[in-house]
């Protein structure tokens, strides 16, 4: 009892006094170089906890049949413009290939076929949006891990980024989506290269013909129409340099739920 008071009177304290910080409402995700700090910091302690209470290889939940969404909700791109995109998928992704690079002492270029002819692994997961909605998935592809030991990552790579064929901006040569990932959560066993959704290839709005599925983390980390990955040391000089298509506009690069 005396504990829950404490705690209780250290989140009042803990109001009180980001009610007192000097923000504008519309400051949280600007610039101010102090809101930052208290942003990555906090953003680094909850990755800290999360990783100490649950382990890191823990599994998120998985779920029955029963349980799949009726309907799933597609968000974010859901029709790529990218007109070599828009031409393979005009012939079913035939010409598709995953290209695996950088620190990879063998270097990879993977068809469809390629794919689903690899292991697999199939999980009934739920997919958190940051925006608030979630929806339950049957999810089948290649265990990350397993791709990742076939290129046979170099001494110094620390990150997996994934290249994607879209970009939400419209204007001329702007980013396309792109996410990162470190080498924790690329071996974890639910950490796969889906090609099936509820057990059919993956639709245009769902990401065909590969997307990411990363359970332990929310929805945007989890990149659609994967075009190139590659292992890298840091992502410091990549588009923006925080590791991520929204990342780089201010959301956590580190999104566990
Ligand atoms: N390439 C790409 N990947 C993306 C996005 C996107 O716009 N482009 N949106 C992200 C977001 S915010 C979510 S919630 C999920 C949505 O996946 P869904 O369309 O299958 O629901 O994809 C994520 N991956
Ligand atoms: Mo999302």
């Amino acid at each position: 009892m005396a504990r829950k008071i404490g705690r209780r009177r250290m989140l009042a304290g803990f109001a009180a006094s980001a009610a007192a910080m000097p923000l504008g409402g519309c400051d949280l995700f600007s610039d101010n170089p102090t809101t930052r700090k208290v942003l990555e910091s906090a953003e680094a302690l909850t990755q800290h906890m999360q990783r100490l209470l649950l382990s890191r290889h823990s599994l998120a939940q998985e779920f029955t049949e029963a349980d799949i969404s009726p309907y799933f909700k597609a968000n974010g791109s859901t029709n790529p413009d990218d007109p070599d995109y828009v031409r393979l998928a005009q012939s079913g992704f035939s010409d598709w290939r995953l290209e695996v690079g950088g620190l990879a002492a063998n270097p990879l270029s993977l068809s469809l076929r390629d794919l689903r002819a690899m292991p697999s692994r199939t999980q009934i997961t739920r997919h958190d949006c940051v925006e608030g909605w979630s929806c339950i998935g049957k999810w089948t592809g290649v265990p990350l891990s397993h791709i990742l030991e076939r290129a046979a990552l170099k001494p110094g790579a620390e990150y997996i980024v994934l290249y994607c064929a879209d970009s939400l901006d419209e204007a001329p040569g702007a980013d396309k989506y792109y996410e990162s990932i470190d080498l924790t959560d690329a071996f974890h066993p639910q950490t796969i290269l889906a090609y099936d959704m509820n057990g059919a290839p993956l639709t245009v709005p769902h990401g065909a013909p590969l997307r990411l599925r990363l359970e332990r983390q929310l929805g945007y980390k989890m990149a659609k129409y994967i075009m190139r990955i590659e292992a890298v040391q840091s992502f410091e000089r990549i588009a923006g340099g925080r590791g991520g298509y929204w990342e780089d506009r201010g959301y956590e690069w580190y999104a566990g739920i």
